[in-house]
């Protein structure tokens, strides 16, 4: 597990200096890189025949983010070719998200082009997806070029969602704009009798900010803004500040995404009443669980069932937010604008109309999970151990930075057909293993959000060493510990122990932190998944 030096090298000299990803040319691919790229998905297959074809692109565009301002931004947009015509519809509020909606079992063939001034490549996260096909960041297309999808929906019924992962750019990228929500029906859900499509609310939280002119202001590109991760003071729920929506007096499902960069979110509803949750990342959990609070961390998702029909018509409730950055520092007493409500952030208000209630009860049986037990673990003692540390100015994962795209070391590899226990330990600097100095020695100790390509996971335990202290006992309360997860929130001084099962696909994957500037710095590696 030491460095070897050429890693180390690699990490520091990736554009990664004063001048930065933002100000620097996007890094030309290499030369093995394009022909990995090349020999993947360019053309359609001729044997595949798709239940949903899309075209993808990826551009610049502009939206209306602020109230009576056009703000440039990169946005994903395309049409349906084959299918069911809703296959493809865009997100209310600026309207420059999109979202893809299918079953699960149909095949999906995506013709995506890269109309950008710089590479990137889609990642589709939570998904199983052949290798190929997962956005790694070897794929990467350059500028003007193509890159056809292909797979077979394999997840349960859930929300997930799609985003750039070029190596280094994918936190301005997503920043700019580029995120998309995936939403999988399936058979098991449609028993659940749930709210309708009509019914449902997709919420997409993402802190920005914007300078005079409305227009986007990412980071400085100094390293220390990247080991701190992005954070701004407007927090736009689908694009739009203020969000506000009018809803029918009955049941809703709130799908709410974390889709930031590297800010935390802890929700409640403003009356006070508990949050109903009745799925995760990887779908509908097996019962209903309420909660007060909701925690969650880059990438995460949770949904949650309310029923608006105790609203008078005109009443509204709204979603409260405290923020974090991944510090722990709390962010919601310096933005006091708009008004803070209950010390809180609002970040969507919803009205009702004066249509008659119609009350629903709360569902209570929701899904059967997927077999996933620790007696079937090959490592059931001896967990996989991730090492997260910050030091040097570098962000590693037991020592070691994102290295050549296709670099596997001897401790990464993984059988198929296998469950596996994984420990992120998030304890460097807390007197284990590993230290925990950050910049010029100043002691860094964030909340990572890690996150596994290709597999679903459950959460076994979190461990601490040292006492938890109250906003520790807070976070941990709104966590979603309960569902299938891809990705976790460690809070500094846990471990936290993760079983998956690696059933479907071989071939490289990733495995990283969901903090977008950490993955750009290299807090970030391959696994291999071996036949
Ligand atoms: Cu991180």
């Amino acid at each position: 597990m030491k460095i070897s030096r050429r890693k180390f090298v690699l990490g520091v000299g990736a554009g990664l200096g004063a001048t930065s990803l933002l100000l620097s040319p996007a890094r030309p691919l290499l030369a093995a890189d394009h022909a990995m790229a090349a020999a993947a998905a360019s053309v359609a297959t001729p044997g595949f025949d798709p239940d949903v074809e899309l075209e993808l692109r990826a551009a610049p565009g502009t939206a209306r983010m602020l109230p009576g301002q056009t703000t440039d931004v990169w946005q994903y947009s395309g049409r349906v070719l084959k299918g069911d015509p809703q296959s493809l519809s865009y997100l209310d509020g600026s309207g420059h998200i999109p979202v893809i909606r299918v079953r699960r079992g149909q095949k999906l063939r995506v013709h995506f082009s890269n109309e950008l001034p710089e590479a990137t490549i889609v990642h589709w996260h939570g998904l199983l997806m052949p290798q190929p096909m997962d956005g790694h960041p070897m794929y990467a297309i350059p500028s003007g070029g193509r890159f056809v999808y292909e797979f077979t929906v394999d997840n349960r019924a859930g929300t997930y969602w799609f985003h750039p992962h070029p190596h280094e750019r994918t936190g301005i990228q997503v920043y700019l704009g580029l995120t998309g929500v995936f939403i999988v029906h399936d058979d098991e859900e449609a028993a659940a009798q749930l709210p309708s499509v009509a019914h449902e609310l997709p919420l997409v939280l993402q802190d920005r900010n914007f300078n005079a002119e409305g227009q986007l202001v990412y980071l400085s590109g100094m390293r220390h803004d990247f080991m701190m991760g992005f954070r701004g003071p407007h927090i736009l729920t689908n694009g739009v500040t203020e969000y506000r929506r009018e809803v029918s007096r009955t049941a809703h499902r709130l799908r709410v995404f974390n889709g930031s960069n590297a800010t935390l979110y802890q929700l409640r509803w403003s009356n006070g009443q508990p949050l109903t949750l009745i799925g995760t990342d990887g779908g509908l959990l097996e019962q209903a669980v309420t909660q007060d609070r909701l925690t969650l961390g880059t990438g995460e998702r949770a949904e949650v069932w309310v029923d608006f029909s105790t609203l008078a018509a005109g009443e509204t409730v709204s979603l409260l937010a405290e923020t974090y950055s991944p510090t722990l520092e709390h962010l919601t007493p310096l933005h006091s604008t708009p008004a803070l409500q209950d010390n809180a952030r609002i970040v969507a208000t919803f009205a009702a109309d004066s249509g008659a209630a119609e009350p629903v009860a709360a569902p209570t049986v929701l899904s059967r999970f997927p077999a996933l037990e620790l007696q079937d673990a090959v490592n059931r003692d001896t967990p996989r151990r991730i090492q997260m540390a910050m030091r040097m100015g570098q962000v590693t994962l037991n020592n070691r930075v994102f290295g050549a795209m296709d670099e596997v070391a001897d401790d990464e590899r993984v059988r198929v057909g296998t469950t596996e226990v994984w420990e992120f330990a998030n304890d460097a600097g807390m007197g284990g293993m590993g230290g925990g100095m950050g910049m010029g020695g100043m002691m860094m100790n964030m909340a990572h959000p890690m996150h596994v390509h290709n597999v679903q996971f459950r959460v076994l335990s979190r461990t601490r060493s040292g006492q938890a202290d109250a906003l520790h006992q807070s976070l941990s309360a709104g966590f979603t510990d309960v569902g299938l997860k891809d990705v976790v929130l460690v809070l500094p001084g846990e471990q936290v122990r993760v079983l998956m099962s690696f059933q479907t696909h071989t071939g490289i994957y990733l495995y990283h932190c969901h903090i977008l500037e950490h993955e750009d710095m290299g807090m970030m590696r391959n696994f291999l998944i071996e036949a």
